[in-house]
């Protein structure tokens, strides 16, 4: 089995957006991509074959966090890895735990070792550490696996941003000494993405991105922006990091974003994102659409008997009415949820492959400039 490889088809004459395509030992991801997040193990509320079969997503997410935590390494190696335990054959990506222990776990300590903290599901206390969690998402048997970073709060102050964003790269040593200390554990290569770190400053940015671009891993990722920083802020360090990252290695926007983030990252260089976004905002009621975002609880649309969204071809989006699913939200039903999960997440798989054609034909950058507007509407 191979290591993951990266092929740039095209690049945007009118912006830094790429189309190019991800191999992995579980198949082909055509990028830009979006990739649903599956937390436990599961997209919430939507099953796999609707994922494989209707959502068409190529690769989805798993967080280390929680997937030790529950069911842990034990039930996960047993199984023959998360692939097996879960029925999803294509390729998977693990976050490193660390952003998840911060927002998550209570009382949590940072040493130079690792993460001290106390499980949210039942206060146990364990501790994460480069190493054990490369061991983990080994044994998870994601396709990607991330290193363990810290991604500092916004704002930080610069001399807690600097310390931040040293201990990150001595973790992505440990992480890549333990990488290459221990074997795949299923047969297929498992591949470490590291993580630009340093906050909002640019000369940290620079510095994280130079690093991280010198550890020649097959993919790069950018962390610590999306975490409450101006929009107009992320995209500048988005645009900063894009261009000190390879070009010949793909590029993953981590917890990034809106449908117009989406765009407007593309345009400057990335290649991957996720997001809890269409799942968590749809579980809400919140819809986007092709024509703009919609609150499908509001009196409005009770007797709307147009479907969710003509624009996509998707089943769901275009056999149920926005009447029918306001009345399920109303209502409380079950379905309500999973209808909206689903769209959001066509509508996300949608939009990235829009984006990739245009790309293709080379006029991205005037379609995104068109669509950002369009799509940010609240109808
Ligand atoms: N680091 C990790 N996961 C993340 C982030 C990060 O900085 C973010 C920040 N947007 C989301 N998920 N490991």
């Amino acid at each position: 089995m191979a290591a993951l490889s990266f092929r740039l088809e095209t690049t945007d004459p009118h912006s830094a957006a790429r189309a190019g395509t991800i191999t992995t030992d579980h198949g082909v991801i055509q990028t830009p991509i979006f990739m649903p997040v599956g937390t436990v193990g599961s997209v919430k509320a939507v099953t796999q074959q609707q994922l494989k079969h209707e959502v068409q997503a190529q690769i989805i997410l798993g967080n280390t966090y929680h997937l030790y935590l529950r069911p842990g390494t034990e039930v996960l190696e047993a199984a023959g890895g998360l692939h097996r335990f879960n029925g999803w054959d294509r390729p998977i990506l693990t976050d490193s735990g660390g952003y998840q222990v911060f927002s998550l776990a209570e009382k949590r300590k940072l040493t130079e070792e690792g993460a001290l903290f106390q499980s949210h599901i039942d206060g146990s206390r364990h501790m994460f550490t480069p190493e054990n969690v490369m061991d983990i998402q080994r044994s998870i048997g994601a396709d990607i696996i991330m290193a363990f970073d810290e991604c500092p709060p916004y704002p930080s102050e610069y001399a807690y941003a600097r310390k931040s964003m040293e201990l990150t790269h001595r973790w992505l040593d440990r992480c890549i000494k333990r990488l290459s200390e221990t074997p795949d554990k299923y047969g297929y290569t498992q591949n470490l993405f590291p993580i630009v770190q340093g906050s909002t400053y640019k000369d940290l940015r620079k510095a994280s991105s130079e690093y991280i671009a010198s550890r020649n891993a097959a993919g790069n990722a950018i962390g610590g922006l999306s975490v409450g920083e101006p929009e107009e802020m992320m995209y500048e360090f988005t645009a900063l990091c894009c261009e000190n990252l390879p070009a010949d290695k793909p590029r993953y926007l981590m917890g990034v974003g809106t449908p117009w983030n989406i765009l407007e990252g593309i345009a400057l260089g990335v290649d991957m994102f996720d997001c809890v976004m269409p799942t968590r905002n749809g579980r809400n009621g919140m819809l986007f659409t092709t024509q703009g975002v919609i609150n499908i609880r509001n009196k409005k649309w009770a007797s709307d008997f147009s479907a969710i969204d003509e624009g996509l071809s998707n089943e769901t989006s275009r056999f149920y009415t926005k009447a029918y699913l306001r009345h399920l939200f109303v209502a409380n039903e079950i379905l309500a949820l999973q209808i909206a999960s689903m769209h959001n997440l066509n509508f996300y798989l949608w939009l990235v492959t829009e984006a990739r054609k245009h790309i293709m034909a080379g006029d991205f950058n005037s379609w995104k400039n068109e669509m950002v507007p369009h799509l940010k509407q609240r109808l």
